[in-house]
């Protein structure tokens, strides 16, 4: 039996411990009573993609993406010499990354679909049953969590058969993607209801067919990069179609995912507005106005300098090739929202200090606007730097210009190369953009969710596991690819509970991470020293 006086010391050491800690509750509910809230019914998020951190690429039936290809063919041009053919294993760990969603308490998981896990071969004459039965699985836990999937129907893993057969050169991959699109409706769309049918058209072209560090490397950034644009764009509009037609009674929605970076101004001269408005045609009107705008089709103006440039470089036909009337009205008004990405703004201008500069033809040349960055703006990786009050300035921007869309981020968030649970860089990051929507919401942007990039650390393409995005970081050593939360997904996780930005909350990933038990040990060590005190002085 404890002796009376032990128990006493016990009971009051834990009532203190429990008083301050209820007394810092309270302090902080009092400081968050005055911030502004994000609305009851906004959502907030997490995304990843397929390739990025499922491994098992050669597991479950799966076939060849262009990646896996690149990966047995030429692994060397990644920055680390790491493939993704384990990345973060979610194959096998899917609930594990579940168990974070819940321990953030986010409502939205946008992940996607690995085509060539569903399709081998690409078509759907063999629709393989593993790869049906570990997304069921997963929409099923997310389902059963509360959790409302995000589906992304291509986040770039064209199988590598349809690549050898033009990939998005040739315009079957209308056909292809439509098809492959339906069998995910057919399987899924009993419990999806968020669709979102190609991830980033400028980048996946620029980095696929204009820089070639993608697969499949080709460096075309004048002819096949617009190619590529307006293949995706003929293939979204097929798989809203489809769905519009072959599945309006599962009643979801469905959207393109578009990036954009917030180009401004440089100074107030005539040549800076124009700049900037040919940098925004070029950059996200040639893929936002044929589906967004009231007349779609292509911006005039991004028409009109590449027809020019062409005819300069003594071409017959522009290198923009023309949709049809037809094409244009197919096209136009296929995207329920405006499932947006963002990362990082520019400012733009345009002198004679460019002449020269771009390789020609490319649609640099075509565009022919120079950028820079603020050097205060706190860099990330090689193209990413903090600037919060650009996501709100893009926000109200395409409210205005493609009259109020609903609009989704789909991608934002920080990467570096710094590894480590104190990640303060990312936590002001996420402070300053989650920031930036509360003012979209003030200026009247239907703005209804915010996701983050990413969930975890993943294979971040080209630059391999250098990179990293994840508010929980992934151990690549070690074969248990073992998740931690940094600082700030314990901010995040505060943001989504009281639904403020507490600007004083400064939690310790460390102490959080090892489950109390620190806590626990910290206690009893405690309680063992002031006993002994105690007896000692009785
Ligand atoms: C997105 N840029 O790509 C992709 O959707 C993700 O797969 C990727 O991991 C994430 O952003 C982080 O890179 C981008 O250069 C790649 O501006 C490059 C840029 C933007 C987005």
């Amino acid at each position: 039996m404890l002796p009376l006086k032990e128990v006493i010391v016990l009971l009051s050491i834990i009532y203190g411990i429990t008083s301050v800690s209820l007394k810092n509750e309270e302090a902080r509910n009092n400081t968050q009573r005055n911030l502004r809230r994000f609305p009851p019914n906004f959502l907030f998020g997490v995304a990843t993609s397929s390739y990025q951190i499922e491994g098992a690429w050669n597991e479950g039936g799966k076939g060849w993406s262009m990646w896996d290809h690149l990966m047995r063919t030429d692994p060397d041009h990644m920055a680390d010499g790491k493939t993704g053919d384990i990345a973060a294993n979610s194959y096998h760990l899917y609930k594990r990354d579940i168990e974070m969603m819940k321990e953030l308490g986010v409502k939205i998981y946008r992940f996607s679909i690995s085509w060539p896990r569903i399709l081998p071969f690409g078509r759907p004459d063999y629709v393989n049953p593993e790869g049906v039965a570990y997304y069921n699985n997963l929409i099923n836990e997310l389902l059963a969590n509360d959790i409302t999937p995000f589906v992304t129907i291509y986040h770039w893993e064209l199988p590598q058969n349809l690549n050898e057969q033009g990939g998005w050169l040739t315009e079957n991959i209308v056909d292809w993607l439509g098809d492959y699109a339906r069998v995910l409706f057919q399987n899924f769309g009993d419990r999806v209801k968020h669709w979102l049918t190609i991830n980033e058209p400028y980048i996946h072209c620029n980095n696929g067919y204009g820089r070639g560090n993608h697969p499949p490397r080709i460096q075309s950034p004048g002819i096949a990069f617009y190619e590529c644009g307006r293949n995706i764009l003929l293939a979204h509009a097929r798989a809203y179609h489809i769905y519009k037609e072959e599945f309006a009674f599962q009643g979801g929605q469905i959207a393109i995912v578009i990036s954009s970076d917030m180009g401004m101004p440089s100074d107030d001269s005539e040549s800076s507005a124009e700049a900037v408005e040919d940098y925004r045609a070029f950059y996200v009107g040639q893929y936002m106005d044929p589906i967004f705008s009231a007349n779609g089709n292509y911006p005039q103006r991004l028409i009109d300098r590449v027809a020019n440039a062409s005819a300069s470089q003594g071409l017959s036909q522009s290198r923009l090739r023309p949709f049809t009337q037809e094409q244009i009205d197919y096209i136009r008004g296929t995207s329920d929202f405006l499932a947006l990405n963002h990362y990082t703004s520019k400012y733009v201008y345009r002198n004679s200090s460019i002449i020269g500069t771009f390789q020609v033809p490319s649609h640099q040349d075509d565009a022919f606007v120079g950028t820079y960055v603020d050097p205060s703006w706190t860099q990330g990786g090689t193209w990413l730097f903090t600037y919060a009050p650009g996501l709100y300035k893009l926000l109200v921007h395409l409210k205005e210009r493609y009259n109020n869309p609903t609009i989704y981020v789909t991608e934002n968030g920080f990467g570096d190369w710094a590894t480590g649970l104190i990640d303060e860089n990312r936590v002001a990051y996420l402070r300053g953009y989650t920031n930036a929507v509360l003012d979209a919401i003030d200026a009247g942007v239907d703005i209804r969710g915010y996701c983050s990039w990413s969930l975890m650390d993943n294979f971040e393409w080209a630059a391999g596991f250098t990179l990293r995005f994840g508010l929980y970081e992934v151990d690549f050593e070690d074969p248990n690819r073992t998740r931690r939360p940094r600082k700030a997904a314990l901010v995040y996780k505060e943001i989504i509970r009281s639904r403020v930005i507490d600007p004083n909350y400064n939690p310790d990933p460390y102490l959080e991470d090892s489950n109390s038990s620190a806590i626990v040990v910290k206690t009893s060590a405690l309680f063992i020293l002031v006993s002994a005190i105690i007896h000692k002085l009785l």
